[in-house]
């Protein structure tokens, strides 16, 4: 499962310089993944937060993301409800205006890794891959690593139901 940083790159590489490899009937825009994170998992958790940037040619919608180190992963936002930091599935997706880069931080909105399979550490790799409305669906190699936030390090994430 841990596949070198250099695919990264090269899938960045290839986002940004309009693919023509997919060979998939017409030329549908690639949305533009970059910054891929993921936390480490808490000892003795099996969730984490992955955080991204996600750049859309034309208004989409990211509807779901899968990873082979995970049972599932979530679209959530975060929201301060009572002064708690709460946090909740976006059912209906992530919109993406054209043109417009929409981060995913610590604090708003992330991907949220559940049932990971094996713990993860800092300096492991995440596959993902992100399925959208209508552009084709993105594979990136996440690193693990504490994503630059300016805010307390401590565990912010609530606990699991
Ligand atoms: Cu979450």
């Amino acid at each position: 499962m841990t596949r070198p940083l250099i695919l990264v790159a090269a899938l960045l590489t290839l986002a940004a310089c309009s693919p023509g490899d997919a060979g998939g009937s017409g030329e549908a825009a690639t949305v533009r993944v970059a910054g891929a994170i993921c936390r480490p998992t808490p000892v003795g958790r099996q969730m984490t937060g992955c955080y991204l940037t996600l750049t859309a040619a034309t208004a989409d919608r990211l509807v779901s993301v899968n990873s082979p180190d995970a049972n599932m992963v979530q679209i959530h936002e975060s929201r301060i409800e009572s002064g708690m930091m709460m946090m909740g599935e976006l059912r209906e997706g992530l919109p993406l205006p054209a043109g417009e880069t929409v981060t995913l931080e610590p604090g708003g909105n992330h991907l949220m890794l559940m049932g990971v399979k094996e713990p993860l550490v800092a300096g492991d790799t995440v596959a993902l891959t992100l399925t959208f409305e209508s552009s084709p669906p993105v594979e990136v190699t996440a690193t693990v690593g504490q994503p630059a936030v300016a805010e307390t390090g401590g565990t912010a994430a609530p606990a699991a139901a």
